[in-house]
């Protein structure tokens, strides 16, 4: 078996957006985060916490997609790994030499995985001014950084395998009765994830997490959008999770693009970390006060680009989870022995 690429963290994603003044006001202006470089069909942004040149990039193109999700790796040499582990399993391999890709970024490899994501794989990457005392340049959300990555895919456990032989670790899930897997968490760095599995048509971008260091930047956010009637951007939210323990909010971009402002999970790097596993049936798995999810959430989501910037076909969902929902997803019926009294 040849090695895996040893993977640092979830990066940056790459996002292809229709209109790059409206984008810059959705992720610069009302989520603040800071603009490290720009030219007429690209912006490269990163959080108040970030020392690297970018963890999001909006590039203008005419569909609304991922071009591709990116994992920084310990060393030149996991890039030639990275190369060598996705040839070995015959899925499209490209170099991308410094200079040609993205701005900011070095040597780098390009893959469609197992599960068709589009995906980057670099060590060198330009660092940038320390912004985290810059109080006086924060605005908006104050975005700290980039979180992770959440993809819509209709094999859970394939995601899973595939993310495990990267050296994954897994710290939550969600199982029905017969521990089928609905959704997981898996991580490098040492939180909840850097990147989960929704269930659902895919290969989709279901989100890209960003994290703010406290709660009330999280609810500042919601009442931005709500000050300047712009209310419909935020789809679910505030609120707790289950998953995660995070304080969340969901927006969607102008083009459609979801993104979770997230705070507030924990760590997880003990070598004998164990995944916690929540049953399906459970309403406080995905909102810990019982707020249903809306059906937006769990059906739209991004297409996806292959190497070639086309559209990847989507196949169909293997289990649904939005269809076994009980309770207060409102889909359901309240089991007896969750009524009071
Ligand atoms: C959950 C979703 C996320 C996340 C953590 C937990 C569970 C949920 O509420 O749907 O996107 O980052």
């Amino acid at each position: 078996m040849t090695t895996p690429p040893d993977v640092v963290r979830s990066a940056y994603a790459q996002l292809v957006v229709t209109d790059l003044a409206k984008a810059r006001w959705f992720w610069a202006d009302m989520l603040g985060f800071h603009i490290q470089y720009e030219d007429e069909s690209r912006l490269c942004l990163r959080g108040t916490d970030e020392l690297t040149h970018h963890s999001l990039v909006l590039r203008k193109g005419e569909i609304a997609a991922l071009d591709h999700l990116a994992y920084r790796v310990r060393t030149s040499e996991d890039v030639d790994r990275a190369e060598h582990y996705f040839t070995a399993l015959g899925r499209p391999v490209r170099r991308v030499p410094a200079g040609a890709g993205t701005p900011g970024v070095g040597d780098a490899v390009r893959v469609i995985d197992p599960l068709g994501f589009p995906v980057e794989f670099f060590h060198d990457i330009e660092r940038a001014e320390r912004l985290i005392q810059r109080y006086d340049l924060r605005r908006g959300a104050e975005i700290a950084r980039l979180d992770h990555f959440n993809i819509c895919t209709p094999d859970i456990p394939a995601a899973y395998a595939h993310y495990e032989a990267l050296g994954f670790g897994c710290s939550e899930t969600i199982e029905g009765d017969e521990h089928e897997l609905y959704a997981a968490w898996m991580y490098r760095k040492q939180t909840v994830h850097d990147v989960a599995f929704t269930g659902g048509a895919g290969p989709r971008l279901h989100h890209v997490g960003v994290a703010t260091h406290e709660s009330h930047q999280v609810l500042r956010t919601a009442d931005l959008f709500g000050s300047v009637r712009k209310e419909h951007h935020i789809e679910r939210g505030p609120g707790r999770h289950g998953v995660s323990n995070a304080f969340y909010l969901y927006l969607r971009d102008p083009d459609g693009h979801r993104v979770e402002i997230y705070t507030s999970d924990y760590y997880t790097g003990d070598p004998d970390h164990e995944p916690y596993r929540w049953n399906v049936h459970d309403d406080r798995r995905r909102d810990f006060w019982g707020n249903a999810v809306i059906e937006s959430w769990y059906k739209e989501a991004s297409p996806v680009l292959d190497l070639d910037g086309r559209p990847v076909p989507v196949a169909e969902a293997v289990l649904d989870e939005s269809a076994v929902q009980v309770g207060a997803d409102g889909l359901g019926i309240v089991e007896p022995n969750k009524q009071d009294g």
